[in-house]
C-alpha cells in the first residue's frame, strides 16, 4: 500500500508516474511518524538494531543508520565519511522495522535525514520548505516495498547492450592521436573494449556541441574509423554554456530567453571550465527541447553515447559573487589581521565555487512560474539529462543511446543512468563503489557505477586489479582518472594479460548481467542486494556490508584491502565457489553455509552461485559486437534440478525489443536447453 500526505504547494517534480497504487491521505498526518507543529519535521523513534537502508548515492554504508545525510546535489569530489551530501538527491528509505514500510520525500530543493545521528534512536526527516509530497510505503518485505516504489516511479533508463562493455575514459584524450593511441593500447594488449570517452578538450573552447578543429580535424571520420574496430566514442557535455560572440548557442539561446536569470529577469552571469557562462533552464520546457536538440550535432558525426557533467550545476564563480569578494578583500587590506577575519580574507575566493547564494539568487521560468534556483536545486541535473533524452528519442527514434548524468534525482532514472561522481584511488572507495549499487537500484538506478582505478589521485596497478574484479560485475564499467594523474589504462600496467583476462571475464558475464538488468528493470527490482533483502531471518547476513547479492543467481565478494591474500566471506546458504585465475580456468568447489577464509590472489575473481542455481557464461570476445551466444557454458551446484532463463534481445532498439528467452537446464546429470542454436557445455557444473 502507497499512501500520500500533500503539504504546502508542491512543484511537481515527475518523479511518480504511476499513480494507480496510491492513496491520497488528506488528514495530513502520517501514521509513522509525529510530525512538528511547523510540518517540516518528521520523527520516530527506532528501536536499537533497526536498520534503514536506501537514499542512493551517498556516503558510508549500506545500512544507513548513525548518520545524518543532506540530499542536495552536490559537487563535491572527496567522498569522505564526514559529507553529508553528494552528486544525487534520492529521498527513498526503507525502515526495517518488524513490520517494515518505506518513505519517500517527493521535493525538488533540501531535505535532510537525520538517521540516530544527533540522538541514538531518533529517525528524523526535515524539509526546508514546506511544500511537498510524503509517501508512506508498506509491504510485506524490505523487497516488496522497494517494488512497490519502484514501480510507481516507472521502468529505469536501459542503455544499448555494448554499453555493457569495458569503457575507457581520461581527462582528458586531447586530440585523435591520443585517441587513437588508446584504442591501439587495447587492441596490442588483445584486452577487450566498447568505448573510449572525450573529456572537456574536445571542443572548441569548452563549448557545448562544438569540436575543437584543430585537434579532431574530422571527427566523424574518428568515430567511424573507431566503429569499424567496435568502439564507440563518447563525448561529454556540461551544463553551462560559454558566452562568447559569434556562438550560436549563446546567442540564439539569449535571444529567445532559454538561460537562467537573475531576480531582476536579466541573464545570471556564472563562470566554469569556458569561463563566462549561462546556465540553460532546463525547468523550462522549451529550452530543454532546445538544448536537447542540439545533441543532434554529435549524433549526426556517428556519436552514439553522451556523458552530461557539471550539472548540479556545479559553479566556479559567479560575476556577481566575484564583484562582492572584491570588494570585500579590498575593504580589509591595511586592516590588521585577527584570528577572524583571516580566515574570511583567505576563504573570500574559496567560498564563491557552488555557492548556496548563487544557487539563491538565481531564477528560473518553470513554464511560466517564476521558481528561484534553490529551491528546486535537485532537479537541475535531472532536467538536463531528460532534455537530452527526449530529443535524443525525436533525433534517433527506437535506438537507444548511452546516456548518463552526474547529478540526479529521482525520476531521472528513467532517462539515463548515472555514475558516481569524482571518486578517488583510495582502497576504501572498492567498498564505497560496492555499497551504493544497492542502495542506488532501490531508487530506480540500474544503470550505474564508479570511476574504476579512482579519478583523483594516482592508481596502482593492484587498486585497479581489485576493483576492475567488482568492475567487471556493474552494469557501467568503466576506468576514468583525473587531469595530472598517472595513466590509469590497463596496458599501461605491467603484466597486461593479467588486466585481458578479468575483463575477459567481463564479457563471459555480459549475457549473464544484461538478462538480470532487464529482469530487474521488468519486474521493478534490484539488480544487486545487500544479504539483509534476501536473508532476512539470518542475523549475521543482515549485517554483511561487503557482499552483495547479484540477480538471483550469484553473490559476489570482492577483495578491497591492499596487500590481502583474500578474505573473509560469508555464505548465507550453500555455494559454489567458481574461482577464475584466468578468464576460461577456474576451479569449483563446494562451500557450506557459514565462515569461510577465501584465498584470493591478486589477478583472481570468485563468483558464489548459489545452489540449484545455473550462472550462463559466453566465449569472450573483443568487444560486444562480437560477442556471440553459440556457446554457452553454466555454472552451478545442482542437487537435483536448475534452470535459468536468459533474457536476450537485439541490444539496440526501443520500442519492441525483440526479446527472445533461452532456458537452460540442468538435471540428472546433464545439461540441455531449448534453443538448438547454443551448444551447452557443462564444465562449471557439479553435481550431487
Ligand atoms: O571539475 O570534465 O566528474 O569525470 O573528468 C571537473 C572534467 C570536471 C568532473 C567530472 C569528471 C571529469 C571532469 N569534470
Amino acid at each position: 500500500m502507497i499512501f500520500r500526505y500533500k503539504f504546502g504547494d508542491p512543484t511537481e517534480t515527475g518523479a511518480v508516474v504511476d499513480f494507480e497504487k496510491v492513496q491520497e491521505c488528506t488528514s495530513g498526518k502520517p501514521q509513522y511518524f509525529t510530525l512538528e507543529s511547523n510540518c517540516l519535521s518528521f520523527k520516530r523513534t527506532l528501536p536499537q538494531g533497526v536498520a534503514v537502508y536506501g537514499l542512493g548515492e551517498s556516503t558510508r554504508g549500506i545500512n544507513k543508520r548513525g548518520w545524518h545525510y543532506d540530499s542536495f546535489c552536490s559537487d563535491d569530489p572527496i567522498h569522505t565519511e564526514d559529507k553529508q551530501s553528494l552528486y544525487g538527491a534520492h529521498n527513498f528509505i526503507v525502515i526495517d522495522e518488524e513490520k517494515p514500510f518505506g518513505v519517500f520525500v517527493d521535493i525538488p530543493g533540501k531535505v535532510s535525514f537525520d538517521i540516530c545521528a544527533e540522538s541514538y534512536d531518533t529517525l528524523e526527516i526535515t524539509a526546508e520548505d514546506g511544500n511537498f509530497y510524503f509517501y508512506e510505503i508498506t509491504g510485506e518485505s524490505i523487497r516488496d516495498i522497494v517494488r512497490q516504489f519502484r514501480k510507481m516511479i516507472g521502468k529505469s533508463y536501459t542503455p544499448p547492450l555494448w554499453a555493457f562493455g569495458y569503457q575507457q575514459c581520461r581527462w582528458s584524450y586531447p586530440d585523435e592521436a591520443s585517441v587513437r593511441a588508446v584504442a591501439k593500447g587495447y587492441k596490442d594488449a588483445e584486452i577487450p573494449i566498447d568505448s573510449i570517452y572525450l573529456d572537456i578538450d574536445y571542443m572548441e573552447r569548452f563549448k557545448d556541441f562544438t569540436v575543437d578543429g584543430e585537434k579532431f580535424p574530422d571527427l566523424a571520420a574518428l568515430a567511424a574509423e573507431l566503429k569499424e574496430e567496435g568502439i564507440h566514442l563518447v563525448p561529454i557535455i556540461d551544463a553551462g554554456v560559454k558566452i562568447e560572440d559569434g556562438y550560436d548557442v549563446y546567442e540564439d539561446g539569449v535571444e529567445k530567453g532559454y538561460f537562467c536569470k537573475d531576480e531582476n529577469g536579466e541573464n545570471y552571469v556564472t563562470a566554469v571550465w569556458p569561463g563566462k557562462t549561462l546556465f540553460p533552464d532546463f525547468l523550462n520546457s522549451e529550452a530543454r527541447h532546445w538544448f536537447g536538440m542540439k545533441y543532434k550535432r554529435l549524433t549526426d558525426m556517428g556519436i552514439d553515447g553522451f556523458w552530461n557533467d557539471m550539472n548540479e550545476p556545479a559553479i566556479f564563480y559567479s560575476e556577481k559573487g566575484l564583484d562582492r569578494a572584491w570588494e570585500y578583500v579590498e575593504n580589509q587590506k591595511g586592516k590588521p589581521l585577527d584570528v577572524n577575519n583571516f580566515f574570511d580574507l583567505r576563504d573570500a575566493f574559496v567560498k564563491l565555487s557552488n555557492s548556496t547564494e548563487d544557487y539563491k539568487a538565481m531564477y528560473h521560468d518553470m513554464d511560466g512560474k517564476k521558481v528561484r534556483h534553490y529551491d528546486v536545486h535537485n532537479l537541475y541535473g535531472y532536467n538536463m539529462t531528460k532534455s537530452a533524452a527526449e530529443a535524443l528519442d525525436e533525433i534517433r527514434p527506437n535506438k537507444r543511446t548511452l546516456l548518463f548524468s552526474r547529478a540526479s534525482y529521482i525520476g531521472m532514472h528513467r532517462f539515463g543512468g548515472i555514475w558516481m561522481g569524482d571518486n578517488q584511488s583510495w582502497w576504501s572507495h572498492i567498498l564505497l563503489n560496492l555499497k551504493m549499487l544497492p542502495s542506488l537500484n532501490m531508487c530506480g538506478f540500474l544503470y550505474t557505477g564508479a570511476d574504476l582505478g579512482g579519478f583523483g589521485g594516482n592508481c596502482t596497478r593492484d587498486l585497479l586489479m581489485r576493483w576492475l574484479a567488482l568492475g567487471i560485475f556493474s552494469p557501467l564499467m568503466r576506468n576514468h582518472a583525473a587531469l595530472g594523474t598517472r595513466a590509469q589504462e590497463c596496458y599501461n600496467f605491467e603484466k597486461p594479460e593479467e588486466f585481458r583476462e578479468i575483463i575477459k571475464l567481463r564479457y563471459r558475464l555480459i549475457p549473464y548481467l544484461y538478462s538480470e538488468f532487464n529482469k530487474a528493470n521488468d519486474s521493478y527490482d534490484m539488480m544487486f542486494r545487500p544479504l539483509a533483502f534476501d536473508y532476512h531471518e539470518d542475523k549475521i547476513a543482515c549485517s554483511v556490508e561487503d557482499q552483495l547479492m547479484l540477480g538471483d543467481e550469484a553473490m559476489i565478494a570482492p577483495v578491497y584491502e591492499q596487500n590481502a591474500i583474500g578474505r573473509n566471506v560469508y555464505l548465507p546458504e550453500d555455494m559454489l565457489l567458481v574461482m577464475f585465475d584466468t578468464a576460461e580456468s577456474f576451479t569449483l568447489t563446494r562451500l557450506e553455509k557459514g565462515h569461510h577464509f577465501i584465498e584470493v590472489p591478486l589477478n583472481q575473481v570468485p563468483i558464489f552461485v548459489k545452489k540449484n542455481r545455473l550462472l550462463p557464461l559466453c566465449r569472450p570476445s573483443e568487444n560486444t559486437e562480437k560477442l556471440s551466444l553459440d556457446k554457452i557454458e553454466l555454472f552451478g551446484w545442482v542437487d537435483g534440478r536448475a534452470e535459468y532463463e536468459l533474457y536476450t534481445d537485439d541490444g539496440i532498439s526501443k520500442q519492441n525489443k525483440g526479446e527472445r528467452i533461452i532456458k537452460f537446464t540442468a538435471e540428472n546429470g546433464r545439461v540441455y536447453s531449448d534453443c538448438d542454436d547454443t551448444e551447452l557445455s557443462d564444465g562449471g557444473v557439479c553435481f550431487d
